[in-house]
């Protein structure tokens, strides 16, 4: 024995493409109703304004899931069995899992995320606090139709996707997503996910409006973006934050409203903007328990337990593959 603490840590990576910044946002905003795809929120500052809205006092999500997963991991082990493959699409800073590695004691711990430098450092920090865990890092694309070449082929499979991130895929792509999922789960697999539920429009509204104004600066931020790394000639302070809960589509819309006519300026476009015209920059559908079933299930999935809290603001819910 050298006394030399080894990591069990392999990484993976596919090289994915970035999203073209400049052409999507150009395109977007060509468009009616304007439009700009939230995942360009998420750069370092981004984060960073991700992190304190899930501190801040009316965003119940986070806290609400991480005390569910916490109160039913004995459960859910029970469910998977021991030694499972445990796969996390989009596992960003890898945090919510920790509330699951010890009652679950997966055979291997697979990350996955398109954010390299980010993806690596969370799976060495995992591999380092629990030395007893096979970690299998990939950086890809998970939003495109997965394959895992680098996966252990024995074993049963778990998808983890927590934090609501479903909502923010329209129905229609939340479907072809979730059948992705289903391949990546293979004969035996189950998905453990996490959705925000329809509830009273008041504590919506307030949990996209938070008192200190974090929620409205990670919106701006998309503009102090553009406005940075496309060389764009436009002034955030001329836009404000909006965000509502659309009743009849489901969802929380959030967009950024222009305070009075102008022009940006963009490359060599220019984008008239009325007064009061809006960019959407997100929606965050809500689903009932019933909702979300009949969804998941027309992507080949089987339910077989949900947990809600008491004052049943967030679901969590556990999925088979199989029949
Ligand atoms: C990442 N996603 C699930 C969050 C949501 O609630 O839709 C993003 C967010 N937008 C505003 N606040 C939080």
């Amino acid at each position: 024995m050298s006394g030399i603490p080894q990591t069990r840590i392999r990484f993976y990576d596919e090289h994915p493409l970035m999203a073209d910044f400049f052409g999507e946002v150009l395109s977007g905003l060509q468009q009616r109703p304007r439009c700009i795809s939230p995942k360009f929120f998420y750069d370092e500052r981004g984060s960073e304004l991700f992190d304190a809205i899930c501190r801040t006092e009316e965003y119940y999500p986070t806290r609400t899931e991480q005390q569910l997963l916490q109160t039913h991991a004995a459960e859910i082990a029970e469910l998977i069995g021991e030694q499972c493959l445990l796969i996390e699409p989009g596992s960003g800073n890898s945090d919510k899992v920790r509330l699951l590695l010890d009652q679950l004691q997966p055979a291997a711990y697979l990350p996955m995320d398109i954010s390299r430098d980010f993806l690596f450092q969370a799976a060495e920090q995992v591999a380092n606090d629990y030395p007893w865990l096979d970690v299998y890092a990939a950086c890809v694309d998970f939003t495109a139709p997965l394959n895992l070449p680098w996966c252990p082929d024995d074993g049963r499979r778990l998808i983890f996707f927590p934090g609501s991130s479903i909502g923010n895929f329209d129905p229609g792509q939340a479907e072809v997503f979730l059948r992705n999922l289903h391949n990546v789960a293979g004969d035996q697999g189950s998905l453990l996910i996490g959705v925000d539920m329809k509830k009273d429009p008041a504590i919506l509204n307030a949990a996209y409006n938070d008192s200190e104004g974090v929620t409205a600066a990670f919106n701006l931020n998309l503009l102090h973006r553009i406005q940075r790394e496309l060389n764009a000639e436009l002034d955030p302070a001329l836009f404000r934050h909006h965000a509502f809960y659309n009743e009849d589509q489901g969802r929380v819309e959030m967009h950024l409203i222009s305070q009075r006519a102008q022009t940006l300026k963009i490359g060599d476009q220019q984008f008239h903007f009325d007064k009061d015209e809006s960019i959407h920059t997100e929606s965050s559908y809500k689903y009932t328990v019933e909702e979300f079933t009949d969804l998941a299930g027309r992507a080949g999935f089987t339910s077989r337990q949900v947990w809600t809290d008491p004052d049943q603001l967030f679901s969590l819910h556990y999925f088979d593959v199989r029949d």
